[in-house]
């Protein structure tokens, strides 16, 4: 290969690289955040949306519960702060027309404690034609969104006909889509018309390069004459008159207003039935080449019926024991790892038991949504839920939390 040559391939390899990422790209940035970000921190399962078509003006309910990590990372600022309930969509697709957690009406912002869990409800109304990710998320303050799992979720019509109908406190019938819209586009154009009427009337006199002679030449004080000084004056006036009048205008003709609320609620997590069970990790590690994640595990069950494995949740990833639990028929199916959860041995543990277990969890999406970039992380943790099933079907979840080590190499099993 010829110097030249060799530099060309230098030079072009990595741009050929670049041009072929964004082939994957379906969703819109939530495999960016940090993996440690979606993996310690909040849990979301049951998530439900009641639609994926809904017409302009249409009701999408989305519903499920999330589990805050006990075991928080230390360096994330935690919704024991200040946490908001929200959907991720890109832009004012929807509007928001209910929320609750936990029964309580989700309007303002929340404090919620770690170790809990909590049951959503977000109500929302098709307002923009398309079709759109639709994510519940968390807003956490000095954090960011923290996103739970998406669907993709078509609005169709025609985006005239949306409309936002409220009675205000004062029993007035308003449509709230289109309310104020003329006031807003006539203010705007008293002020553009202010600002044109100053721009042109220094625009209309010589500009930079004569004016830059004069003040070499030490005429700069010529520059602004008398009439300058008057037309400043005047437009000074009018900006005033115009802002303080445009205020009481305002307040005359709306008299009663209530200003935005800027609320903290506490809302008590949920009273979920104890677990009785407990999961030790022993040793995880990530295995490179199979994009597997290795449990070995040591599980006591301290209940009074036998369990066995049925999922294994994290980052909004969900690993099934097929032989315990289905999958809902209308989960979106990338976010459900095809090998599922294998055990071993698969067998329930009984109560008052301790077992050690194997568990292997292996999907391309640890790569492909980016959550492998935690072996670069100064934390090399991963967090999730297991869930564990009785006979009867009765669900507990264990939040699991462990340091993991990748691997490059698969090891015998029994070396552990
Ligand atoms: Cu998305």
């Amino acid at each position: 290969m010829s110097v030249r040559l060799k530099i060309v391939t230098i030079a072009v390899l990595p741009l050929l690289f670049v041009l072929r990422l964004p082939t994957g790209a379906l969703a819109h940035g939530e495999r960016a955040q940090e993996p440690s970000l979606r993996l310690s921190t909040i849990q979301w399962y049951d998530t439900k949306w009641s639609t994926d078509h809904v017409a302009v003006n249409g009701e999408l309910t989305v519903t499920g519960r999330f589990h805050i990590m006990e075991n928080w990372p230390l360096e994330i600022a935690s919704p024991a702060g200040l946490t908001f309930l929200n959907v991720g969509v890109p832009g004012p697709v929807f509007i928001r027309t209910a929320t609750s957690i936990n029964g309580v009406n989700g309007v303002s912002s929340m404090s919620l404690a770690l170790g809990q869990d909590y049951e959503y409800r977000i109500v929302l109304k098709g307002r923009v034609p398309g079709r759109y990710h639709v994510h519940p998320m968390l807003d956490v303050r000095d954090t960011g969104p923290i996103l739970g799992p998406g669907k993709w979720v078509s609005i169709a019509g025609d985006p005239a006909a949306f409309r936002d109908p409220i009675v205000t406190l004062t029993g007035q019938h308003l449509d709230l889509s289109r309310y104020g819209l003329g006031a807003i586009v006539g203010w705007h154009v008293v002020w553009i018309a202010i600002a044109l009427l100053w721009l042109g009337y220094w625009l209309r006199k010589p500009l930079l390069m004569p004016r830059y002679e004069a003040v070499v030449a030490g005429e700069g004080d010529r520059l602004i004459t008398r009439t300058d000084r008057i037309a400043a004056a005047v437009i000074l006036a009018i900006t005033l008159i115009v802002a303080v009048g445009e205020t009481a205008y305002t307040s005359m003709v709306f008299p009663v207003t209530v200003p935005l609320q800027s609320n903290q609620t506490m809302v008590p997590g949920l009273d979920l039935p104890p677990a009785h069970i407990t999961v030790r990790a022993e040793q995880v590690r990530y295995l490179v080449p199979g994009r597997t994640v290795q449990f070995r595990l040591r599980v006591t069950n301290q209940g009074s019926k036998p369990i066995r494995f049925g999922e294994f949740t994290t980052a909004n990833l969900r690993f099934l024991n097929n032989a315990v639990v289905a999958p809902e028929l209308d989960y979106p199916p990338e976010l459900i790892a095809p090998a599922g959860l294998v055990v071993e041995p698969d067998e329930p543990i009984a109560p008052g038991e301790t077992e050690e277990v194997y568990v292997e969890a292996t999907s391309t999406v640890w790569e492909t949504d980016r959550l492998t970039a935690l072996m670069s992380d100064p934390t090399n943790r991963i967090g999730g839920l297991f869930m564990f099933y009785t006979p009867d079907h009765e669900r507990s979840l264990v939040e699991f939390s462990s340091a993991i080590v990748p691997a490059f190499t698969q090891q015998a099993r029994s070396s552990g």
